[in-house]
C-alpha cells in the first residue's frame, strides 16, 4: 500500500460534530455516508445518499438528494449507561480517515458515569470494489470489570432531509438469525431502494428483531469478562433503481443475495479488496509534495480522496452535486462547478470520467432545450441546479424575510446564463486533453452547436454592436448587469468553438455559419484599459468602491448582507467571488501575463470571496503571473475552507469545487499547466518551502509522471509528446530531464524565471 497520509479528528467537539461529519465521510461515487459517531448527539446530522437518487418532498418543494434509512447507528449502553461523550469522562481519543484504504477509525476510552472504563473501537468503509457494499465493525472492551452490554442497531427510515420525508417504507423483513431488509418506495414511486444489513456478534448474546415506526432493529444483550473484546460486524449491501424490470421481490431477493455473500467474506476481506480498488485510484491521481508544512500533502490527499469519492464514475446519469456526497447543502444539486472546477482533475487523471460528466448534460439536453423555448430562446439553456432530470431545480425563493412575510426570489435560474458556455468550454478542453472524436463527433458537437444556438439568439441589437444584456456573471454580488466580460467572452469562445469544429468534423452549415460569423464579428467584447483592466461589465467601474477589509476578514460569511441589502450591494464595486480573474484563468491566450496582473490587482481588493469558488482561481492566476507567495497564500486559504479550523465551515457537505481547486491550484498553478491554442503548457514554480512536487498527468494517448525538484524537471512519458516548457516548444519520448535554468535565461533575453521567484 502507498505512505498516503490520514486525516485527523482531533478532539471529541460537540461543535464540529457535522464538519467532521462531512470532511471524513466514506463514499465510493455510488454513495457517501457522513463520519457521524455511532452513537447519536441531538446536534449531528446523520447521512447516506446515492448518486443521482433524487426526489421532491412537496410541491413547494425542489428535487433533494435523499437522505436514506441509517444504517451507521448505534444504541450501546454499557451497564445501563447510554454511551455518549455528552456523559462521563473520555480518557482517550483517536479518529481518522486513512485515505490509502477509506477506512474510517475511532478508537475512545470511556469511564462511564458509575467510573468504569471502557474501550470502544469502530471503524467502518464504503467499499471501492463493490459500489453498493458498505461494512462497520464495532469493538467493545470493558477494562475494569465485567460489563453488561445492550446494542441496538439495524436500518432506521426516520432518517428526513429536514423534516422533509422521501421515501415510504414498502416491506421490512428478516432472514435466519441475521439479516434484516428493508424496502422503500420514493413518494412519487419513481424510485426504489433496497437496504440489506447483516449482524453478527463475536460472542453468543441474547438476541432479537424488532420492527416498528419506520425502524428495523437487531438488539444484542450479553456479559463480557474483563479485558475480552465483543465485536459487531455489520455488512450493509444499498441498491436503487428507477426501472421495473424485476419484480420488487426478485429485486429484494437479488440484494439479499448479494448481501450474503459479501458478510460471508467479512470485513478484513472486503476491507482489503476495496484498498485494492484505492491504491489504483492513487496510483493514477495522487500528488506527491515534499515541504516543510506536512498538512500540504494531507490537503492533496484529502482532494483527491474526495474528488473519487463524489464523482459517480459509474453511471453517466449523474454527476457531481455541490457538496459531493457527504451531505444537503445545495439539496444536492449540480452546478457549474462540475465543469470548471472537478472536471480539470479528471481529464488529465481520468479522461473517461471526464467524458461520462460531459455526457451528463448531452444525456439532459431536452430539458436544456425546454428551458431555451420557455424564455423565448433556441438552443439550449442548460438549468443553473439541475438533478436527475435536467429540468431547473433552483428554488424559486431564497430565505423568507419573516418581518414581511415576504420571499426574496433567486435569481441565478433567470439570468446566470454563463453555465451555457461553460458546459461547452469543459467540452473543447476535453476534446484537447483526449482528441477523442468520437465523442466529438457525437455527443461534443451537439452541445456545442446547441449552446452555441442559445447564444446567438440571446445577444441583443444595441450600441450598434451585438451585446448580452441582463446576466449575473459568475460574481453573483452583481445581478442584472449588460455585458459581463466573463459571459461575453465566453460565449464568443462557445460560437467560435462550435464553427471551428463542424469545419473539422464536415458538419458546416451555411445558416449557422452566417449566424455565427455575424455574432463573432459583432459581439461586444469589454476591452481592457491601457493599464489592462477589463470591466467587469457596462456599469461596475462607475460604481463607488467602500473598505471591504472587514468583511474580506470573514470572507465566506456573507457578513456585508449584514450591513447593506442585496440590492445595495449591486451598486458598489463589490464581487462575491473571481470574475474577470475567472475569464483571465478559463481563456489564459486570449490575455497578456500583463493584462492578468492587472486584473489581479484591481479585482482583488474588491473581492470579498464570499464564495468557496474565489480564492483558488486568483492563486493560480497569481501563480501564472509569478507571485508564488500569493499563490500560495491563495492555496492555503482554498484548503481552510474545508480543512481550516472553523467548526461549522462544512456542516452541510464539503465544498466540492474547492477540492477540485486544491488539484488544480497544485497543477495549473505551481506546476504551470494550461493549454492554449491546444498545446500543453507546463512551467513548474514550486513554493520556497516545497522541495519536490509529483503527479501523474495523461495526456491525449499519453500516461506522463511529472516531477519537478525546483531546478530539474523530469518527465517519463508512455507515449512521445510534444509540449511548452516554460515557453519553449519541446518534444519529449521515454524518460528526459530537463533544467529549469536552461529554458529560464532564454526567456526574453533575460536570467528571470518566467513568473519570477517567490524568495
Ligand atoms: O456555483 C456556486 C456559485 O458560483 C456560488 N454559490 C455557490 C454555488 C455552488 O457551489
Amino acid at each position: 500500500m502507498l505512505n498516503l497520509s490520514v486525516l485527523t479528528d482531533p478532539a471529541f467537539c460537540p461543535h464540529s460534530l457535522n464538519k467532521f461529519a462531512s470532511v471524513m465521510a466514506c463514499g465510493n461515487g455510488y454513495m457517501g455516508i457522513r463520519a457521524a459517531h455511532e452513537e447519536d448527539y441531538t446536534q449531528q446530522t446523520r447521512g447516506m445518499y446515492l448518486a443521482g437518487l433524487y426526489h421532491r418532498a412537496g410541491r413547494n418543494e425542489t428535487s433533494e438528494l435523499v437522505n436514506l434509512p441509517d444504517v451507521m447507528g448505534i444504541d450501546i449502553e454499557l451497564d445501563g449507561n447510554p454511551f455518549s461523550l455528552m456523559s462521563g469522562e473520555c480518557l482517550s481519543w483517536q479518529r481518522e480517515l486513512a485515505f490509502a484504504n477509506g477506512e474510517l477509525t475511532r478508537s475512545v476510552v470511556w469511564r462511564t458515569p458509575a467510573g468504569k472504563r471502557y474501550r470502544l473501537e469502530s471503524r467502518r468503509f464504503a467499499s471501492l470494489d463493490q459500489l453498493p457494499l458498505a461494512a462497520l465493525q464495532l469493538s467493545i472492551t470493558p477494562l475494569d470489570e465485567a460489563g453488561h452490554i445492550l446494542l441496538k442497531t439495524g436500518i432506521d427510515a426516520t432518517q428526513t432531509n429536514s423534516g422533509r420525508q422521501h421515501l415510504d417504507e414498502a416491506s421490512v423483513r428478516v432472514f435466519d438469525e441475521h439479516v434484516m431488509q428493508g424496502v422503500y418506495e420514493t413518494q412519487d414511486r419513481t424510485s426504489e431502494v433496497v437496504i440489506t444489513a447483516s449482524c453478527r456478534l463475536s460472542m453468543l448474546s441474547e438476541s432479537c428483531f424488532t420492527a416498528k415506526n419506520r425502524q428495523i432493529l437487531n438488539h444484542h444483550a450479553l456479559n463480557v469478562a474483563t479485558g475480552d473484546t465483543v465485536t459487531l460486524e455489520k455488512v450493509i449491501w444499498v441498491t436503487h433503481r428507477r426501472d421495473r424490470a424485476l419484480s420488487q421481490a426478485t429485486f429484494a431477493r437479488n440484494a439479499l443475495a448479494e448481501l450474503t455473500a459479501c458478510a460471508t467474506t467479512g470485513y478484513t476481506s472486503l476491507l482489503e479488496r476495496s484498498a485494492r480498488a484505492w491504491d489504483r485510484v492513487w496510483r493514477d491521481c495522487r500528488l506527491t509534495v515534499t515541504s516543510s508544512a506536512p498538512e500540504d500533502q494531507i490537503a492533496m490527499d484529502y482532494a483527491v480522496w474526495h474528488l473519487t469519492a463524489m464523482t459517480p464514475a459509474h453511471d453517466e446519469r449523474c454527476s457531481i452535486a455541490a457538496k459531493g456526497l457527504t451531505g444537503e447543502g445545495y439539496k444536492g444539486h449540480v452546478f457549474w462547478d462540475t465543469e470548471i472546477f472537478l472536471l480539470p482533475f479528471h481529464l488529465f487523471s481520468r479522461p473517461d470520467v471526464a467524458r461520462g460528466l460531459l455526457r451528463y448534460r448531452w444525456l439532459n439536453l431536452s430539458g436544456a432545450r425546454e428551458k431555451a423555448r420557455r424564455n423565448g430562446w433556441p438552443g439550449a439553456l442548460f438549468p443553473w441546479e439541475s438533478a436527475a432530470s435536467g429540468q431547473e431545480e433552483t428554488p424559486e425563493f431564497a430565505a423568507i424575510n419573516i418581518r414581511t412575510g415576504m420571499r426574496q426570489k433567486v435569481a441565478s435560474a433567470l439570468a446566470e446564463h454563463h453555465i451555457v458556455a461553460d458546459i461547452a468550454w469543459a467540452v473543447v478542453a476535453y476534446w484537447q486533453a483526449t482528441q477523442d472524436d468520437a465523442f466529438m463527433r457525437n455527443e461534443g458537437l451537439t452541445l456545442l452547436i446547441e449552446t452555441a444556438t442559445f447564444w446567438m439568439g440571446r445577444a441583443t441589437e444595441a450600441n450598434g454592436r451585438l451585446e448580452i444584456h441582463d446576466v449575473i456573471g459568475p460574481d453573483e454580488y452583481t445581478e442584472h448587469v449588460n455585458n459581463n466580460a466573463y459571459t461575453n467572452y465566453l460565449a464568443w469562445h462557445n460560437v467560435a468553438s462550435a464553427v471551428a469544429f463542424m469545419a473539422r468534423f464536415g458538419r458546416e452549415d451555411p445558416a449557422f455559419s452566417q449566424n455565427a460569423t455575424r455574432f463573432l464579428t459583432r459581439l461586444w467584447l469589454p476591452r481592457a484599459d491601457e493599464d489592462g483592466v477589463i470591466p467587469q461589465d457596462d456599469t461596475f467601474l462607475s460604481k463607488p468602491v467602500i473598505d471591504l477589509s472587514r468583511y474580506k476578514a470573514h470572507a465566506g460569511k456573507q457578513t456585508i448582507l449584514l450591513d447593506y441589502s442585496r440590492a445595495e450591494v449591486n451598486e458598489m464595486q463589490i464581487l462575491k467571488q473571481a470574475d474577470v480573474v475567472m475569464l483571465n484563468y478559463l481563456l489564459p491566450e486570449r490575455f497578456t501575463r500583463e493584462q492578468c496582473a492587472a486584473n489581479l490587482a484591481f479585482y482583488e481588493p474588491r473581492t470579498i470571496h464570499d464564495s468557496s469558488l474565489s480564492k483558488a482561481i486568483h492563486g493560480i492566476v497569481a501563480a501564472r503571473c509569478g507571485d508564488i507567495a500569493s499563490a500560495y497564500a491563495f492555496w492555503r486559504d482554498g484548503v481552510a475552507i474545508d480543512l481550516g479550523s472553523d467548526p461549522h465551515s462544512s456542516d452541510e457537505g464539503i465544498h466540492a469545487a474547492a477540492t477540485g481547486a486544491i488539484w488544480s491550484g497544485v497543477v495549473q498553478g505551481f506546476a504551470g499547466l494550461q493549454v492554449m491554442e491546444g498545446e500543453l503548457h507546463l512551467a513548474p514554480q514550486l513554493p520556497a518551502h516545497w522541495q519536490t512536487l509529483a503527479f501523474p498527468l495523461r495526456w491525449r494517448n499519453a500516461r506522463l509522471r511529472v516531477a519537478f525538484d525546483g531546478e530539474t524537471l523530469n518527465l517519463d512519458t508512455s507515449e512521445p509528446v510534444t509540449l511548452t516548457l516554460w515557453g519553449k516548444r519541446i518534444q519529449v519520448s521515454g524518460q528526459q530531464k530537463f533544467a529549469a535554468a536552461d529554458f529560464l535565461t532564454s526567456v526574453n533575453g533575460t536570467a528571470t524565471r518566467e513568473g519570477g521567484d517567490d524568495a
